[in-house]
């Protein structure tokens, strides 16, 4: 056996520590490196020797994933291993990066014991320093370091990482698999604080520290008057730490060679009743499982960035986040610490691939990998333990369960008995502290909630592929009813778009690779460069900290968790104020017509300025009449057609010209462009829609007739099946526009969802502005959209569009009263009633034929569709489908717009 197809996770490498802060001094070797690829893994490691002639190599900057710098590509699968399932064996197709650097270290470092540190490889690597092996490690997001004896002068470090180990067997997370170096490498002259682990809980107005320390050393922490002995136990008083107000104490241990800094929150995590508790309240999650990713970087994340990720969670009202599937860089722990998140701090763990033996020799239960799994566990708990923010420590994801998980679970108990223990896996929650599914239904989440036992979450739910997550408020309305359910996390936070020449973000199957996933790994709710997806805003509003209502004339504030300081603004119209709502609730406002109150930071927050919006609600006091306009027109022949008011029709009464712009008679439209959630294998609508034909629904004029109105019957039914609709346009004359009814009949059984009940019609490529009443500024669709409110909102057809990265359904305004499309002149159309509508450059046979945003261009006209109904958008890509009152079928229907021509907008 050799080091990369081996049981054994490392040789050579020292204990696990926390990472700390220090004042010992540190040396970056971060930057340009010397680097070759070869394609397998036996190639001649004479590169190591400190004299070997690298000067034919390429330049690397480290840290990095090498495919993502030109060598060799990404490959993404889900589940599915990309190699054989023969483990510990890799396979011999092995890419393998050696590479070289060369450093100097400070003359008064001689003397000193000197520690070389790995954040990050993947999957594993063999060091040599000038020619001397140190020894190898695996474990791709966990530190390794070796003791090492630099000399004066010039060093040579020399590092063969190989893309697969008998450890990639143990990685089989659901992302690209990206070798490389690609967190930092670091030497360090240490002191003799090697590690340190604080224990720092709270009650009752109390904290109590004792800090662990290898030597004698003095804990200081300025601000509690604290200055004891490592091993000593202090209670004092102290404000404690939660996600809401990370209260942390900077804190000193020190010895006579080495000065540790931290930043110390005080917090009890426990279980009682059933109930998961921080100091001694029940502990709401509201979060979401965040992967490292950058669309350029890969999981070689820059530091803003992560900064960025946790201050967008902030201010989206997200206080709970699990590391899926491994432990992040430390730094972004750091900032959960300061700015306030709850974290489960997950292992680097997942042998998902062996489902598709039976979970044969899946290494959960093979002895042989015991000593990997607690290995791994150990380190990311040794490395992490200090961190406030963590409240639960699990074990990996998806790896079915054994008797090496059980191992790892009594480890953790051992070492750190202070953080109950998750892993989904474990389905008799024999060796965890809390229950936790996956994708639960919502009626499962219910009768769980109802049934005494352990705490229970959703470590994964409302899947953000795309279009939705649909069903995401009745699932957090679930969360608030039971105590037992201390909440979820939903999947995921970002889109794993890696950024692409030509189609602007790769996906599984764009580099190739024989085997893959396709789009599964674009499934966040930020689009690849972080724009904030419908989805997020969702999350947004139902993650909401506290919650305004109108009941009897009063305008109401509960709290559902702590929240800073707020301010509560309202507006109606041209009127706005203040409310105090200091005692919970305040008369609402004397006016009349739609009511929006906001909750706004009343003062500047590490994560927010003053005036961000927390959260609103919209009151309606007396909704106006929709008033009937009628008009005096007829329908007039003309040579070739009718003439009536402002609309032109053909012989067959169809629709061809508006207000003088060429137009399009509509038609009815039963289906969408499938959302991966309709694509999803909990739904298949995709198909079903296929099966019944409605994306080839074919129109068939039965007959007009012209008297007082204009009416048009078709009946429209697809190719090759009997079943269809009989369709009645009816034109009316209203005001200075035609009022259009139209009737739908279904004829035969439709007891299938279909996708939308609406009518769609071409308008000239020149539209380009709209503007509407109703709900807005994003999409809406019966089941999302919770971020949306009443307005008057202005947008272009092209920026109506959300840049999904595979395209799909999207775009939907809802709860519309009127629309205005217009061109640059000012002339186009207005829609009044009571709809839904989408506007596009495309068709939705478009829409639904493009792989990525690229394909899709702007044709001859935009398409105007006006729903009044569409299918729920649940989460069936991975999870329920569309909850029942969200389902639509066929039935009979009968509605009306009025269009009227806009002039002079
Ligand atoms: C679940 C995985 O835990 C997660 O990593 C991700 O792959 C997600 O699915 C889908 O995007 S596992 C699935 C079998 C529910």
């Amino acid at each position: 056996m050799s080091y990369h197809n081996d049981f054994v996770p490392h040789h050579g490498i020292r204990a696990p520590r926390a990472y700390l802060h220090t004042d010992a001094p540190r040396l970056a070797l971060d930057g340009d490196w010397r680097f070759r690829l070869s394609p397998v893994a036996d190639t001649p490691d004479d590169f190591a020797a400190p004299d070997f002639d690298d000067s034919g190599w390429d330049t690397l900057a480290v840290p990095c994933h090498w495919p993502l710098r030109g060598y060799g590509n990404p490959w993404y699968t889900n589940v599915v291993y990309p190699f054989p399932v023969d483990p510990p064996h890799p396979p011999e197709e092995n890419p393998t990066g050696d590479h070289r650097v060369a450093f100097d270290v400070p003359e008064d470092w001689a003397g000193r014991r000197v520690v070389l540190r790995f954040e990050g490889v993947e999957s594993c690597a063999k060091v040599w320093l000038n020619g001397a092996e140190l020894g190898f490690f695996t474990g791709s997001r966990l530190p390794a370091e070796f003791d090492v004896t630099p000399r004066p002068g010039r060093n040579v470090l020399a590092v063969r990482v190989h893309q697969w180990s008998a450890a990639s067997y143990l990685e089989d997370q659901d992302q690209w698999w990206l070798p490389g170096i690609f967190r930092s490498v670091t030497l360090e002259a240490r002191g003799d604080l090697d590690d340190v682990f604080v224990h720092a809980s709270y009650r009752d107005g109390q904290g109590t520290l004792l800090v662990d320390a290898p030597v004698p050393a003095t804990v200081s922490v300025p601000a509690l008057g604290i200055s004891v002995a490592a091993g000593e136990e202090v209670t004092v008083p102290v404000e404690p730490w939660s996600a809401e107000l990370p209260r942390l104490y900077d804190a000193t241990v020190a010895t006579d060679s080495e000065t540790v800094r931290l930043r110390i929150g005080f917090r009890t995590v426990s279980i009682e009743d059933g109930v998961l508790l921080v100091n001694g309240e029940p502990l709401p999650l509201r979060g979401v499982n965040r992967h490292e990713f950058h669309p350029d970087h890969g999981r070689a994340v820059p530091y803003e960035t992560m900064r960025e990720d946790v201050l967008l969670m902030k201010r989206h009202n997200i206080n709970a986040v699990r590391t899926s599937h491994y432990p992040p860089h430390p730094a972004f722990l750091d900032l959960c610490d300061e700015l306030g998140l709850w974290v489960i701090d997950e292992c680097d763990l997942e042998t998902h691939g062996f489902v598709f033996t039976g979970w044969e020799r899946n290494p959960s239960d093979v002895p042989e990998w015991r000593e990997s799994y607690v290995d791994r566990m150990r380190r990311t708990l040794e490395r992490d333990k200090n961190h406030p923010s963590i409240v639960l420590w699990s074990l990996g994801n998806e790896s079915h369960t054994g008797a090496n998980l059980a191992a790892m679970a009594d480890w953790v108990r051992e070492r750190d008995p202070s953080r109950p223990v998750h892993y989904e896996g474990d389905a008799d929650c024999a060796y965890v502290d809390v229950y936790s599914r996956m994708y639960a239904t919502h009626a499962e989440v219910d009768k769980i909630g109802q049934e005494p036992g352990m705490p229970f979450l959703q470590c994964e739910y409302a899947h953000a592929m795309g279009n939705g997550p649909g069903g995401l408020a009745e699932y957090v309305a679930l969360f608030d009813r039971y105590p037992r359910i201390a909440g979820g996390f939903v999947w995921e936070w970002i889109d794993h778009g890696l950024r692409h020449p030509a189609l602007e973000y790769a996906y599984g199957g764009d580099y190739g690779e024989p085997l893959h996933d396709g789009n599964f790994v674009i499934d966040g709710l930020l689009l690849p460069d972080r724009t904030p997806s419908p989805g997020l805003l969702d999350v947004k509003k139902v993650y909401e900290p506290i919650r305004i209502s109108f009941v009897d004339g009063r305008v109401t504030v509960e709290e559902l968790r702590p929240v800073p300081p707020l301010r509560f603004e309202w507006s109606a119209g041209a009127e706005s104020g203040e409310l105090d709502l200091s005692s919970g609730s305040a008369p609402l406002p004397p006016v009349d017509g739609l009511l929006t109150v906001r909750a706004v930071l009343a003062s500047d927050q590490p994560w927010a300025d003053a005036g961000h919006e927390i959260t609103w609600a919209q009151h309606q006091a007396a909704p106006p009449d929709p008033s009937v306009v009628t008009g005096s027109d007829r329908p007039q022949r003309t040579a070739d057609g009718f003439s009536f008011g402002a609309g032109e029709f053909d012989r067959f009464g169809r629709l061809r010209a508006f207000g003088g712009l060429a137009v399009g008679a509509p038609h009815l439209a039963l289906w969408r462009a499938p959302t991966d959630n309709d694509r999803g294998e909990n739904a298949h609508l995709d198909q079903t829609w296929h099966a019944l034909g409605l994306h080839r629904l074919t129109h068939r004029l039965d007959g007009v007739s012209a008297g007082e109105t204009l009416v048009v019957r078709e009946r429209t039914a697809p190719a090759a099946l009997a079943r269809g609709a009989g369709v009645t346009y009816e034109w009316a004359s209203a005001g200075d526009g035609l009022a259009l009814t139209v009737s739908v009949e279904p004829d035969g059984e439709w007891p299938e969802p279909i996708g939308k009940l609406a009518i769609t019609m071409p308008l000239p490529a020149s539209i380009e502005r709209v503007t509407w009443f109703g709900r807005g500024p994003g999409e809406a669709y019966p089941d999302t959209g919770h971020a949306t409110r009443t307005g008057r909102w202005e947008s272009t057809v092209d920026d109506l569009q959300t840049p999904y990265i595979r395209p799909q359904e999207n775009g939907r305004r809802a709860d519309v009263r009127w629309a205005e499309l217009t061109s640059a002149d000012g002339r186009g159309l207005r829609v009044a009633g009571d709809f839904a509508f989408t506007a596009r450059r495309w068709t939705d046979a478009d829409l639904a034929a493009a792989k990525h945003r690229n394909e899709l261009t702007a044709g001859d006209s935009v398409w105007l569709t006006i729903d009044v109904g569409q299918q729920g958008i649940g989460t069936a890509s991975c999870g329920p489908g569309a909850l029942p009152e969200y389902v639509l079928t066929l039935r009979k229907t009968t509605f009306t717009v009025v269009l009227s021509p806009v002039v002079d907008a």
